[in-house]
């Protein structure tokens, strides 16, 4: 079996870049979602994340599956809440919102989806999660209830992302939103990567290949593109 989490340690000591298209199972039509593959296999992403801030997990399984007989990049869950679980993926970013002080959002989902993980073999990676102002609320926001950190102040997000890093975090998230007006500012990439050893995910209002450049020379070893690409499947041509 594949590790993925290893695949993504071994990227960032060899300063290879890593590019995940997010895919929400609310926004896909499921008919169009064989176009999409072919678009993703012929984009230079490494890694595919799906999940949302609100379904329900519907048609989630029937997703995967079909996204699993057409590419073979890894499938990771990014899941908004324990219903986003599929048995068909291949691993999950198993998220504490850093940011927040909402607990249901620091434990009491990781709870609840337990039972739920302890019946697949899905890859759990522990993701450390920091949601960062961007100019406007974000779903995150809205549906976690809880304040996003402030977009100027470096040392405090670098702070909290090393706190995940010693709480047991293998990953850490820097998150402006879904559709966010502002990306995570490039200083705070720079500050947060800095300081931690963990592989450093940044996504948020990023819609141009300039801007991904610009994340990754900051310290970014994993960059997530959503709106973006499911507003242009011709983003990466
Ligand atoms: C959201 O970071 C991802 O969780 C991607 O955001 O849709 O703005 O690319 P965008």
């Amino acid at each position: 079996m594949k590790n993925i989490y290893q695949e993504i340690r071994q990227a960032k000591s060899d300063n290879q870049k890593l590019l995940a298209i997010l895919l929400d199972p609310d926004k896909l039509d499921l008919e169009k979602a064989t176009d999409l593959v072919t678009k993703i296999n012929q984009s230079p992403a490494t890694h595919i994340l799906v999940g949302g801030s609100s379904f329900e997990g519907n048609h989630l399984d029937e997703l995967v599956i079909l996204l699993k007989q057409k590419t073979s990049l890894p499938i990771l869950l990014f899941p908004g809440n324990s219903t986003q679980i599929s048995a068909e993926a291949d691993g999950i970013l198993f998220l504490q919102l850093l940011s927040g002080r909402n607990p249901e959002y620091l434990i009491e989902h990781q709870i609840d989806a337990v039972p739920l993980l302890e019946k697949t073999n899905l890859e759990i990676i522990s993701t450390g999660y920091i949601l960062i102002e961007s100019g406007n609320e974000t779903a995150v926001e809205r549906v976690s209830k809880t304040k996003p950190l402030d977009r100027n102040n470096f040392d405090y997000a670098a702070q909290t992302a090393k706190a995940g890093e010693y709480i047991g975090n293998k990953l850490i998230y820097l998150e402006a939103g879904s559709g966010a007006q502002k990306a995570v500012p490039l200083e705070m990439i720079a500050t947060v990567s800095k300081r931690i050893t963990v592989p450093l995910i940044v996504g948020g209002g990023i819609r141009s290949k300039n801007g991904i450049e610009e994340a990754f020379t900051a310290g970014a070893d994993m960059v997530v593109i959503g709106t973006a690409f499911e507003n242009d499947l011709n983003f990466f041509d």
